[in-house]
């Protein structure tokens, strides 16, 4: 990998803009780091669930006789002992057409392979094992519908409903209808994005124990969000937030897939409530792959109207994302951003979107890294590159007519997004001159000549980071001790590294003396926590605007003898928004279909850089997930639900070696949206990466007729799109 620095740590102070070493890794990657498993509890009891072995169906008895009798037993639990608690609550970002249920046992009717029907509570994993092989389940199967492709035939998925949508949204501005009459040309894609697991290196993780003289529980949970855990616990087990305290200790990586309460966590919980023991549950890699929120899988058709010279005059898309069989908080996020951030850093006023999610005989389906940016991103990107190719413009060109000029930012976008500011059209042209875009183009058409499948590909993305607020306390102590907490969190990402610096700064203290405080709720201040982008464009104004109150009251008070603090709820004036533009070169085995990509070069401005070596290893991060989506990442259902991808056997994930020579550059435009002039870029990878790599195949396939192509780029699935080509 090659760094452009010219600009990319944007306004430098004494901490901030500095690539420090990571104040966390030390402990992190020699095995000090501590995690829930590592939390030790006195005569913990263990977990076992048993799961369902049918999509689909009404369970017809669950005999548990067995398992009781198996030494080490404590308790077997089926849904008639949870059925009274309550459910999770849904982040309203779309409307909710209809409800889904939230069961923590399955009652009578199952949904989905591996929805818990029983839990075992036992002194041992070994003993809970032996009791779950013991119970028997059942289940008159019913057809399942684990596909957003077809309507569900389990009857009724849901009682008394008679259509599988539950969510949906439309965007129709009035002259759509005429900026299609007037076009001379309308391009059409449509697209399929695999259904995707996040695979956290740490798997799902929950400890639970009840203080037995004031009956506090205190959960210890991997999570991206403390707070919201604590107060969806309350709600389901009708306990006051008060007497719940949620930790969560390091975390090793999320991406999305704990931002959100699971029916096995709130088990737990409620088990050690019940027992006053306390009891323990960390999920195997299967169980994740089978229960654990999935990401994309997202279905889209698309038309863009334009003119002869190539200027973009309206969009018609429409969206249909997967919802699994129960609804995670965040599981309106991906289908509402696959829609709202249409279209994109493009003027187009003219728009008919529609998003819809549709529940499935699935695992559940939620945010995922990126969480509907991908989708929207792709969508758009495939038909600007769709557009270049019917106009016969150059894809570069094609861009630059269409893009927003920095001076009409900050600008209201046709489904009511704000983008707030930047130079799309500079970043353009700085990947057109890092990458040596004409050298490229004319290399791509010797090897054509020559009878090589080479191709080129380029995706403009845009990454809003959160509206609303967060959290932070700064306390000063009278022996200058600097003491920063914050209601955001860390999943491994480097928050306590980058959240030092931005108090350091304030203080002009050195990084290191800062302590930093988070992920429990009896000692942070509440907060929303590490997702959406969010932690350092709004996490992070909140520690600056904490630390300036306190440094501003200190310089007041001169030599100080006590210790003084200040407490806020930052919120933001609107989202900041990431944005960059990736170029993919592939080079396609016309034998064996085996995608290659040479190289991918990447420009980002992620606004006021914190730290330059975490961005830089945030965008690497997000561009190995997004290749794995890109060329072999895909969960896989078959039709009656059963999910053949369940270990790491089956499910392919990028190692180091599928890594292609990265090239970065970075502008650095300060959002006027937050204190800090941050700009989230922990997704950038995602959304640019896969585009930029299915742009390119598609142009190397082009020259044999191949005109669509889904990924993942696997070599069969490619093979087969240059044999039917080829055929035809
Ligand atoms: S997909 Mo993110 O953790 O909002």
């Amino acid at each position: 990998m090659t760094t452009d620095d010219a600009d990319r740590h944007g306004r430098t102070g004494r901490y901030i803009g500095r690539s420090l070493p990571r104040r966390e890794d030390d402990s992190l990657i020699t095995g000090r780091g501590r995690y829930v498993d590592d939390v030790r509890l006195a005569s913990a009891l263990h977990v076992s669930f048993v799961r369902s072995p049918h999509a689909c169906g009404r369970i017809v008895q669950c005999d548990v006789s067995a398992a009781v009798a198996i030494p080490g037993v404590v308790g077997v639990f089926t849904g008639a002992d949870v059925g009274h608690l309550g459910s999770l609550t849904v982040n309203p970002v779309l409307e909710t057409v209809n409800p889904t249920p939230y069961p923590i046992l399955a009652g009578e009717r199952i949904m989905a392979v591996g929805e818990p029907v029983a839990a075992i509570v036992a002194t041992s994993p070994m003993a809970g094992a032996d009791a779950a092989d013991a119970v028997a389940i059942d289940v008159a199967p019913e057809d399942a519908a684990p596909h957003t492709d077809r309507s569900i035939a389990c009857d009724p998925l849901l009682p008394g409903q008679t259509s599988n949508v539950a969510l949906a949204q439309t965007w129709l501005s009035d002259d759509v209808k005429t900026a299609f009459e007037q076009a001379d040309f309308i391009a059409q894609i449509k697209l399929n994005h695999p259904r995707l697991a996040p695979s956290s290196l740490e798997p799902r993780t929950v400890a639970a124990d009840v203080e037995p003289d004031n009956g506090k529980l205190t959960v210890w949970l991997s999570t991206q969000t403390p707070h919201r855990a604590r107060g969806e616990l309350a709600g389901i087990l009708g306990v006051d937030e008060a007497r719940i305290r949620v930790v969560a200790p390091d975390v090793g990586g999320a991406f999305g897939m704990k931002a959100s309460l699971y029916p096995e966590e709130v088990f737990v919980a409620w088990a050690a409530l019940t027992l006053r023991r306390p009891v323990r549950w960390t999920a195997t890699r299967g169980e994740d792959l089978l229960t654990a929120t999935h990401g994309r899988g997202t279905a889209s058709a698309g038309q863009l109207a334009l003119t002869r010279d190539g200027r973009f005059l309206g969009l018609k898309a429409d969206i249909t994302c997967p919802l699994g069989h129960w609804l995670p908080t965040s599981a309106a996020i991906p289908a509402w951003n696959a829609a709202r951030i249409l279209p994109g850093p493009y003027m187009i006023d003219a728009v008919d979107i529609s998003t819809k999610g549709v529940v499935t005989n699935s695992a559940p389906v939620g945010i995922y890294r990126g969480a509907g940016r991908p989708e929207a991103a792709a969508l758009m990107e495939r038909l600007v590159e769709e557009a270049a190719r019917i106009t016969d413009i150059d894809p570069v060109e094609i861009r630059r007519r269409n893009l927003l000029p920095g001076d009409r930012l900050p600008h209201t976008g046709p489904t009511g997004i704000v983008l707030d500011s930047g130079d799309y059209p500079a970043a353009l042209e700085r990947l057109r001159e890092l990458a040596d875009y004409d050298a490229l183009l004319a290399a791509r058409d010797r090897r054509r000549r020559k009878g090589e499948l080479a191709g080129m590909g380029l995706a403009f993305y845009v990454e809003p980071s959160g509206r609303g607020w967060e959290s932070a306390r700064v306390r000063l102590d009278p022996d200058g001790g600097i003491t920063a907490a914050t209601g955001g969190s860390s999943q491994g990402h480097g928050r306590e590294t980058a959240f030092a610096q931005i108090v350091a700064e304030v203080f002009d203290v050195p990084p290191e003396t800062v302590r930093i405080e988070h992920g429990d709720t009896d000692t942070a201040p509440a907060g929303i926590g590490a997702l959406a982008s969010r932690s350092t464009a709004i996490g992070g104004s909140a520690l600056r605007q904490a630390a300036e109150r306190v440094r501003e009251r200190a310089d007041r008070l001169g030599g100080i003898n006590e210790t003084v603090e200040a407490d806020v709820i930052y919120e933001n004036d609107g989202e900041a928004w990431g944005y960059g533009c990736y170029l993919a070169c592939v080079t396609i085995d016309r034998e064996t279909g085996v995608t290659t990509v040479d190289k991918l070069f990447c420009v980002d401005d992620a606004g006021q850089l914190v730290n330059p070596m975490l961005v830089e290893g945030q965008i690497m991060g997000g561009v190995a997930q997004g290749l794995g989506e890109a060329l072999m990442e895909r969960i896989v259902y078959d039709d009656d639900g059963q999910l053949l991808t369940g270990s790491l056997t089956d499910y392919a994930l990028p190692r180091a070696a599928d890594m292609p020579p990265i090239v970065m550059s970075s502008l650095s435009t300060p959002s006027p949206f937050n204190l800090l002039g941050a700009k989230g870029v922990g997704e950038a990878g995602t959304i640019g990466a896969p585009t930029a790599v299915l742009n390119a195949a598609l142009d190397a396939l082009h020259p044999l007729g191949v005109r669509r192509l889904d990924m993942p780029l696997t070599s069969e699935s490619v093979w087969r799109a240059i044999a039917a080509a080829t055929t035809r």
